[in-house]
């Protein structure tokens, strides 16, 4: 074989192994939720394997145990179908008590993933097409905020989730921290997660959404708690005020140019309600729901041309100067 095909088998061999840890996995859990779930699914696969494995083992002893075909084929054997009715009423038995087992499984592994706990973190996530609202809700309006294609939460604590959608069905999926559930226009559905471990895991829209459904992500951070405090504290401020003069003539191009029509900047005027809120744009570690990852240059790819880099998406590509395009980019970068 030639070496340059044999290397490019190697990862092509082990790509199916690789693909079962990381940031996006259910059969890498770092939740309690996605834990059971893997615990369930792994209790099935054993006695499903053994049942299959028995089988196969029965079947090939009957293929090489086998006898002449008797001479008169439709006389009863009575001590064979005596034994024979004894295998089958057996096998009948196994078969409902195995059945029984898992369904009990089953449930009590549902019962761990849908558990309610008092006093967890609570989101309310709504998913647009293509994008998540994220919004921090506390009994003190002043203490509530919204943000975008991003979610932290502290490790180990409950964090509850309120799902609902601006327009068609979508479905929130963090393989690694939990299950799946469906977002609907009009209807509350809510989940709850707790991920073990301080990490950063990947979510993605689960459910056919329309054109750019697979540019659909999001970033679960899971911080230590006082680490979450803090940005907690920090997000839920005001955009700060532009650095420079070239920042303040982004801030102001930002509003003559038509963002502010649909993205909200707090503390600003810009108030538009149809796109991502951007007050913190700048420390978020990706643009436009997870396709890309956050840099000078992929915002700027993704301001001067939306269309190419996400086609069909709600932002139309916006006519500006390369002048202009730089103060905007300058003015979003800090916006930290
Ligand atoms: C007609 C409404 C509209 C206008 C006008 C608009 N945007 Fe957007 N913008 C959106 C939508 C919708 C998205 C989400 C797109 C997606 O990810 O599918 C978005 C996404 C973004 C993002 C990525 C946010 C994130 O969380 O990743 C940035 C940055 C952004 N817009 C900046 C701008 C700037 C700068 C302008 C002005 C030059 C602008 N937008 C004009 C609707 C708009
Ligand atoms: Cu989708």
């Amino acid at each position: 074989m030639p070496v340059r095909m044999r290397t490019a088998l190697v990862p092509s061999a082990t790509l199916p192994l690789a693909a079962c840890a990381g940031r996006q996995s259910a059969l890498d859990p770092q939740g309690l939720q996605s834990g059971e779930i893997f615990h369930t699914l792994s209790v099935f696969l054993i006695v499903a394997a053994l049942v299959w494995i028995a089988v196969v083992i029965v079947l090939g002893l009957s293929m090489l145990r086998r006898k002449r075909a008797a001479d008169q084929p439709l006389a009863l054997h009575q001590p064979f179908e005596r034994a024979s009715g004894r295998v089958i009423f057996v096998l009948g038995l196994a078969t409902l008590v195995i059945v029984l087992g898992l369904s009990i499984v089953s449930y009590a592994g549902q019962r761990t993933v849908f558990a309610k706990v008092e006093n967890a973190l609570t989101l309310k996530i709504i998913g647009h097409q293509w994008w998540w609202e994220v919004r921090y809700e506390d009994d003190s309006p002043a203490r509530s905020f919204v943000t975008a294609n991003e979610i932290r939460i502290p490790a180990g604590k409950p964090v509850k989730v309120e799902l609902e959608s601006a327009d068609v069905i979508h479905s929130f999926w963090v393989p690694s921290l939990t299950g799946k559930m469906d977002l609907i226009t009009g209807q509350k559905n809510e989940l709850q997660f707790t991920a073990k471990n301080a990490g950063v895991y990947r979510g993605q829209c689960a459910e056919f959404c329309g054109l750019q459904h697979a540019h659909m992500a999001f970033a679960v951070l899971a911080l230590p708690p006082d680490e979450f405090g803090r940005w907690r504290d920090h997000e839920n401020e005001s955009a700060r005020d532009p650095a420079d003069q070239l920042g303040r003539l982004g801030e102001q191009l930002f509003r003559a140019r038509g963002c502010a029509l649909c993205h909200s900047i707090r503390g600003t005027l810009a108030g538009g309600q149809l796109g991502p809120d951007l007050t913190h744009v700048g420390s978020r570690t990706t643009v436009a729901a997870g396709t890309l990852p956050m840099s000078p240059a992929t915002l700027a790819a993704w301001i001067a041309d939306p269309q190419h880099i996400k086609p069909g998406n709600y932002m139309p590509k916006m006519p500006l100067q390369s002048d202009e395009l730089i103060a905007i980019l300058h003015y979003l970068e800090q916006l930290k």
